[in-house]
């Protein structure tokens, strides 16, 4: 019996979107990239009636198997999901303590690292949700508190967050902190942060790296100028015809 792919529903403008795309695609896992766009109520939203059925939530990475009908919200419950289920022990460490850093990690990031969005990139794309200046500003220094976390602790002596090989904690955290980078939005100066840089350059070697981020080499630099709706449309239009390409090599 043939068993259908594993259905990613998001768009890959989405930092938790793109850790569970890079995952998939460092493994050649197949799977099905669904768009749904978030926040919204209509057809193929992440606050529809259907959409809200697979996750009450209304977020987005959602993943469903269209074998069983699971389905799965929060990329930080997902990410190790998949590897568990797939037994990939080399980017979730399969020993106890190695594994307990990982999500020790993955915990921290949240209210974190995550700040990056609603501190930086939020208020330049969606314009619509009107952040309040105050809450930009707490955002921008609980992450450069979180960037000094990860500078002075996590990356002072490993090559990677955990140890010395890739992991599912520092996809997470480059969706987040790369995103930034000159090449990208351009919205944040890391001149502050050598092992950060370091890192940070490291995870550009990392398989799949450009695939994830065709998004972001599309829109390019949006310090200046806030991009269009119709901007990121096209970029996300361009991240799936680059990812429909990659998977095809799956097949
Ligand atoms: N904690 C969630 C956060 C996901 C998240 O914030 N997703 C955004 C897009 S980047 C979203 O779906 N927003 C739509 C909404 O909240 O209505 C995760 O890591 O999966």
């Amino acid at each position: 019996m043939s068993t259908k792919p594993l259905i990613l529903y998001g768009v890959p403008f989405s930092q938790p979107v793109r850790a569970v795309m890079w995952l998939l695609l460092l493994k050649r896992c197949p799977f099905e990239m669904v768009l749904i766009n978030p926040g919204s109520k209509g057809d193929n939203g992440s606050r529809h009636p259907d959409f809200l059925a697979k996750n009450p939530g209304g977020t987005i990475p959602t993943i469903e198997d269209p074998n069983t009908g699971f389905t799965l919200g929060e990329a930080h419950a997902i990410l190790p999901y998949l590897c568990q289920r797939n037994g990939w022990d080399d980017v979730y460490p399969a020993g106890l303590e190695a594994r307990a850093r990982v999500d020790w990690y993955l915990h921290f990031h949240h209210r974190n690292v995550r700040d990056a969005s609603p501190g930086l990139v939020a208020p330049k794309v969606r314009k619509d949700l009107d952040i309040p200046e105050s809450f930009q500003e707490a955002s921008k220094r609980t992450l450069t508190r979180a960037l000094e976390t990860l500078e002075d602790g996590w990356l002072a002596n490993s090559a990677f967050l955990v140890g010395d090989s890739v992991t599912i904690a520092d996809l997470a955290a480059y969706v987040e902190i790369g995103q930034l980078q000159p090449e990208f939005t351009n919205l944040l100066d890391f001149s502050g942060y050598p092992n950060v840089c370091r890192w940070l350059e490291t995870m550009h070697g990392v398989d799949g790296h450009d695939d994830v981020h065709v998004v972001l080499a599309t829109l390019g630099d949006i310090s200046e100028e806030a991009p269009t709706m119709d901007a990121i449309r096209g970029a996300n239009k361009a991240a799936l015809r680059a990812l429909k390409a990659r998977l095809a090599e799956f097949e």
